[in-house]
């Protein structure tokens, strides 16, 4: 029905769009070449509403997918086809974050304590034929020993310890994957560990954390293959009232232990953005992993779109230089859309937005700044906002040989028919 306007077309607009942008003293080549380095890591979980290939267990742990659209990825081989999907319609070279509970372990039930590297041997070997860097997590939730709502946190030593193995095992599985790739895996921690109710001791589940966090990172882990990161979050579904991994917890902790601080924009109050954290906490830590989530009204895990949150998270990214510090992780999953469309349309608004944060004339913007004509620049960045950002992003494009605009939608609407129809 509609099509994105051909390639001279597109040549034309960016042509006029780069002479836009000189005038402001943007150089839009130059854009274009620093738009190849950002790598986004791309959430396996989109695509099965989080259930992994454990069992048929339900998605618990305070997290929850909705919507029942059809045409999920059943199996590991439906999940790697849709992901190759979505790579072959991103410009740029990115990543793939696994949870643990997408193991292949050939129809044998494998505990989580005892997971190993051999049980994503097929996710590694795929991954190294695309190219593609792998970021990994323990799984903390939908699992029976997570059923009291503890996890590492928990006053059962068995219980705990299981956790404290999973999370051994993961690093573990990290460093195969850093080494395999060539590139640092980084390993989250997130647990959901907390109380519906107030509690009365806050502070003794806090103290087991502690321990068991220092448990599983004992053993040293070359940085070159495994990184380990540590996820906040303020409340759940069944922990409204106590979440023990708060965010001073986990920043006390990765600051005092050398760790990489895990921001979720949907894990804070809701009026509450990730963005502002970023100057502050990485004076204090060395790099952070983002999950670029959207919230809605609550910790929603909407699809990422090209909002003010998102922008103000690039900008932030782009104007400090901080894009070799910043893992940018998503985390997102929506049921109730076509998911390959789900994970085009959060991670194409991802990299818009840091189109459009390169693009920006930050120096000329401090210097107004500096100056103290704030009049000047509150008037320039709305100016900003309309330039011909869009033009520039097509044209990037169509260098790199990806659909442009509209014409993505109509990869979506074909693979649907295609393949993703064939699935009951
Ligand atoms: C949950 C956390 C966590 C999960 C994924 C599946 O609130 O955000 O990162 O969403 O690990
Ligand atoms: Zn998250």
């Amino acid at each position: 029905m509609f099509s994105s306007p051909d390639n001279k077309s597109i040549e034309r607009a960016y042509e006029s769009a780069k002479e836009n942008y000189a005038r402001l003293g943007v150089d839009t080549d130059k854009v274009l070449e620093k738009l190849s380095v950002p790598s986004i890591s791309v959430h396996c979980w989109q695509g099965d509403d989080v259930s992994g290939f454990e069992n048929d267990a339900a998605l618990d742990g305070g997290i929850m997918t909705t919507g029942s659209y059809p045409g999920k990825a059943r199996n590991a081989e439906e999940l790697r086809a849709d992901l190759e999907f979505v790579y072959a319609n991103l410009p740029g070279k990115h990543s793939l974050n696994l949870h643990s509970i997408y193991a292949e372990t050939g129809g044998k039930k494998v505990e989580r304590n005892e997971l190993a590297p051999e049980h994503f041997s097929n996710w590694i070997d795929w991954a190294k034929g695309l190219g593609l860097g792998l970021d990994f997590n323990g799984s903390f939730f939908s699992h029976p020993k997570a059923a009291s709502g503890f996890t590492l946190s928990s006053g059962d030593e068995g219980v705990r310890n299981f956790w404290i193995e999973h999370a051994i095992a993961s690093r573990k599985i990290g460093e195969t994957m850093g080494k395999a790739t060539g590139k640092p895996c980084v390993t989250n921690v997130w647990i959901p560990d907390g109380y519906k109710d107030i509690p009365v001791d806050r502070l003794a589940p806090r103290v087991r954390l502690r321990d068991s966090l220092d448990k599983v990172f004992a053993e040293k882990i070359d940085p070159a293959h495994n990184l380990d990161a540590v996820e906040c979050k303020l409340f759940g579904i069944g922990s409204e009232s106590y979440v023990v991994g708060s965010h001073e917890f986990y920043m006390s902790y990765a600051v005092r232990n050398d760790k990489l601080l895990c921001l979720d924009a949907g894990h804070f109050h809701p009026t509450e953005t990730i963005a502002d954290k970023i100057s502050s906490t990485l004076l204090f830590v060395d790099e952070i992993l983002l999950h670029v989530s959207r919230g809605v009204r609550w910790d929603s895990d909407h699809v990422v779109i090209l909002s003010d949150d998102l922008r103000s998270i690039a900008e932030e990214i782009v104007r400090n230089d901080f894009i070799e510090r910043v893992h940018i992780g998503l985390d997102f999953f929506d049921a109730s859309i076509n998911r390959t469309a789900a994970w085009l349309i959060g991670t194409r608004a991802m990299l818009k937005a840091i189109t459009m944060a390169m693009l920006e004339p930050t120096a000329k913007l401090k210097e107004l700044e500096d100056a103290g004509d704030y009049a000047g620049r509150l008037f320039m960045l709305e100016e900003v906002k309309s330039m011909p950002a869009g033009a520039v992003w097509d044209y990037y494009c169509l260098k790199n040989g990806v659909p442009t605009g509209i014409d993505c939608l109509g990869k979506i609407r074909e693979y649907e028919k295609n393949i993703l129809a064939g699935r009951s």
